[in-house]
């Protein structure tokens, strides 16, 4: 069970975040309300959610899940690969230090590169996507740090997608959503895969919160798939952030 969530306010420098979709714009007026209907969702899913400031100096800042790793043993704070929002770390440093009492606040330090969209964690094991923001040195590093703490670790590669979360995510029960560059990994056999199909690759990026599995609205196929499953869905729309590249994990921590 999920206690908490960090969630960060949108910029009004939003749309000068890092994109590699041709979706145009984002309306920050649209943005602002469906960031606040992401954290009521979370509330309503029983969390305590903590609301950090908007930062105008970082238009990606809003996508906290990149910029820490949170379990129940520590925190790990990423060096993300992107130049523009190395910055982030900070805020989200300072603000857990202040505010949580965790044991032990790790860092994943240069040259590795981290994003923790890259991080999907599996009950004791952690999966870690090589990505175009996180290097082998970054998984390295994750992975001592994590082998530390008692948990397990394993490096998938990638090809495509931006993020590992991107197109593969644990819902429990053993179930993955898997876009097609996952699906046939071995590594992933021993779940069973939902496949996201072509046309709706964005909604691989599900989070399950408390027993509710979050997705992004307008998926009705994998809405369909998932009902037939007895999960309980809540959707929520996502069309802003889905122009910046970002998907509902990495808007939150959650721990
Ligand atoms: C970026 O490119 O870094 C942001 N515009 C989107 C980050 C999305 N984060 C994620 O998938 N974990």
């Amino acid at each position: 069970m999920f206690k908490s969530a960090i969630v960060k306010k949108p910029c009004k420098n939003f749309s000068k975040g890092l994109t590699t979709s041709s979706l145009g714009l984002p309306d920050y007026q649209k943005v602002l309300e469906q960031h606040e209907n992401y954290i009521k969702t979370l509330r309503k899913c029983g969390l305590k959610v903590h609301i950090l400031e908007a930062d105008e100096e970082y238009p990606d800042s809003t996508f906290v899940e990149d910029i820490a790793i949170v379990n129940e043993k520590c925190v790990i704070i990423t060096n993300p690969g992107a130049q523009s929002r190395k910055g982030e770390v900070q805020a989200i440093f300072d603000f857990i230090k202040d505010e949580y009492n965790f044991e032990k606040i790790e860092r994943i330090e240069a040259p590795g590169t981290l994003d923790g969209g890259d991080i999907m964690r599996i009950d004791k094991c952690y999966y870690i996507g090589l990505s175009s923001r996180t290097n082998q040195e970054g998984a390295d590093q994750l992975a001592k740090i994590l082998a530390f703490y008692g948990f397990r670790s394993q490096v998938v590669k990638m090809k495509e997608t931006l993020h590992l979360k991107s197109g593969l995510n644990y819902i429990g029960n053993k179930c993955l959503l898997s876009i097609d560059e996952f699906k046939n990994d071995p590594l992933f056999q021993e779940y069973d895969i939902i496949h996201v199909e072509k046309d709706e690759e964005y909604a691989a990026n599900c989070i399950i919160v408390n027993g509710n599995v979050i997705m992004p609205k307008g998926y009705n196929k994998l809405k369909e798939n998932l009902t037939k499953l007895n999960y309980i869905i809540i959707e929520l729309e996502m069309s802003e952030f889905k122009k910046m590249d970002g998907g509902l994990s990495c808007l939150s921590l959650r721990f």
